[in-house]
């Protein structure tokens, strides 16, 4: 197995503890403290479920402790493909009490994605729901399991059915039998990349670093034992996991209500009921959330606090936050690999309004640089670097893409910023080829190549197109070849069968009779899809 490592250099990390960014806790130590401290309080509130600190804690480690009965080891990773309920986090933290190592999926991830992942990470174990939103994930864990020979024990949340898989409810063990805590500085999961090429990279964060976001954020975004955070986003994802979401919210003693739909005709009700003070949304969400309160005028008082985050949230629509929902907006710009910036609850409103906010730690040291990687003065936009107490320092076993994204200590996010003197960014744009489609990010490398594997296409090239909905969609642009007749939905339906995420499958695609060169060798991918793209825009322009 190929060692899981996050180095920080020697004096930074120097730096970091004794200045008590790190403090030494790890993850199964917070649980154990966090259960003692808070007992019988709620941890988490699912449908008709409420669960206490001490029984979440309980499950998990007799979770882990089973785990071991059934012959996996400490340092063994697993991959955790669970919505957005109670046993995700029974498996997360029943995996840190026995010192394996999550790998964070979301359910929307299909084969193409689990494969990979399960590959990349040598991961042992495979926890998946048995159906959900329709979908049997028991299905294509069995696919998997005749394909990976890594893989050897699949773990269903609810009836295994005929499969042979374990029970997760089945998995139980004394707690007695748990390791002793790991070294802070070690890796306590991968969380996984958004990505500009490919497939998603894995991204190893220690119990020290993520601690230390964890508790920063839950201090910055005004967490008491008193907060209720709801949880509509995916579980699995970096924003709803840490900024200051579930964990921060386990951070700080308060209480999780996990939403079944992100749409406001659940979330209003469900925010009313529970006594929701902050929650946090995508842009596109925002948007409907806007609407519907203007239209249904709903009693949620009790909410303090909206965060929008993950792709950039316009300023005339953060403007209305406040009017029409009564709460405080915070804007959230963050990263697996790292930084996250918010706007803090006390800024001015044109600040919370146009920026999307500051670093959360004074270590982190941002860099703002022009094409030549010459530093641009404030105010004029640049590319973003940044290194800092939380920030990866390389991917895991990824050489050439460690080499295009960390240069001099610092990672470069592909983010196009403009900071104020004051340290506030702006988000202008993307330096790279990804596509941020309502907050999901897709690389247009893998999107082609899925349009390519088609024996009907010739040439794929894949744009993002503004739209006012999702931020940003996907369109495509193919060139059959010759004498072939292909259709959107032909196009479409091939690339389901590929077994991908549907956020990925273009939202238009446009046929082409050529790229308008001659020769498509002679300029970059890049090039032709900034010159598509800017077709796309012209057309649009002169519909209006
Ligand atoms: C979050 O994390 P990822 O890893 O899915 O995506 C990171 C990328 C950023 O590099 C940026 O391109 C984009 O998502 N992004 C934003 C943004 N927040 C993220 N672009 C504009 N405005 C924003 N507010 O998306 C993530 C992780 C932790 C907290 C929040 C978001």
């Amino acid at each position: 197995m190929k060692p899981l490592e996050q180095i920080f250099p020697a004096e930074r990390a120097a730096r970091y503890r004794e200045k008590g960014y790190w403090t030494g806790e790890t993850f199964p130590a917070l649980l154990r403290e966090r259960a003692e401290r808070f007992g019988d309080r709620t941890a988490l509130v699912h449908r008709d479920t409420r669960i206490s600190y001490a029984r979440m804690a309980e499950a998990a480690q007799r979770f882990g402790a089973g785990l071991l009965a059934q012959g996996l080891k400490p340092g063994d990773r697993v991959l955790i493909q669970l919505g957005n309920t109670p046993e995700f986090f029974t498996a997360a933290f029943g995996l840190f009490a026995a010192g394996m190592i999550p790998v964070y999926a979301l359910p929307a991830h299909r084969r193409t994605e689990i494969e990979h992942l399960l590959t990349r990470s040598e991961a042992c174990g495979l926890i998946i729901p048995d159906k959900a939103d329709g979908y049997d994930y028991r299905a294509l864990a069995a696919e998997l399991w005749d394909v990976v020979p890594g893989l050897k024990h699949v773990i269903v949340a609810g009836d295994p059915a005929e499969t042979g898989f374990a029970a997760m409810a089945e998995i139980d063990g004394d707690p007695a039998t748990l390791p002793e805590d790991p070294d802070p500085q070690s890796v306590a999961f991968l969380q996984i990349s958004g990505g500009s090429t490919g497939l998603s990279k894995l991204i190893p964060r220690t119990h020290d670093d993520y601690i230390y976001t964890l508790r920063e954020s839950a201090r910055i975004c005004g967490l008491t034992p008193d907060s209720v955070f709801l949880a509509v986003l995916p579980v699995g994802h970096n924003f709803t996991m840490s900024s200051p979401g579930t964990y921060g919210a386990f951070y700080a003693g308060a209480t999780v209500v996990l939403g079944h739909s992100p749409v406001p005709d659940a979330a209003f009700p469900l925010i009313a009921k529970e006594g929701v003070t902050i929650t946090a949304l995508v842009p596109p969400l925002a948007l409907l959330w806007l609407d519907a309160a203007e239209r249904l005028k709903p009693e949620i008082p009790t909410l303090e606090v909206l965060q929008v985050g993950g792709a950039k949230f316009l300023s005339e629509s953060a403007r209305r936050v406040k009017p029409v929902l009564g709460c405080t907006l915070q804007q959230v710009f963050g990263m697996a690999e790292g930084l996250v910036n918010y706007t803090r609850l006390d800024d001015d409103e044109e600040t919370i309004v146009t920026t999307q906010g500051r670093p959360i730690s004074p270590d982190d040291e941002i860099l703002v640089l022009d094409d030549a990687g010459t530093p641009v003065p404030d105010g004029t936009p640049g590319h973003l670097l940044t290194r800092g107490p939380y920030t990866i320092n390389g991917y895991h076993d990824e050489p050439g893409a460690n080499a295009r994204s960390f240069e001099n200590d610092h990672y470069r996010s592909g983010d196009i910023v403009i900071r104020r003197a004051d340290g506030y960014l702006t988000v202008q744009g993307r330096a790279g080829d990804h596509i941020n489609r309502a907050g999901e990010k897709i690389s247009a490398e893998e999107v082609e190549d899925h349009l390519l594997a088609h024996p009907g296409v010739f040439d794929a090239v894949v744009v993002s197109i503004p739209d006012a909905h999702l931020g940003e969609r996907i369109c495509a642009f193919v060139k059959p070849r010759d004498g072939q007749t292909l259709k959107p939905v032909e196009l479409r339906k091939f690339m389901r069968a590929r077994q991908i995420a549907a956020f990925k499958i273009p939202d238009e695609i446009r046929f082409v009779d050529g790229f308008g060169i001659t020769a498509v060798g002679k300029i970059s991918r890049r090039q032709l899809r900034s010159q598509l793209r800017a077709e796309v825009l012209a057309d649009e322009a002169a519909q209006q």
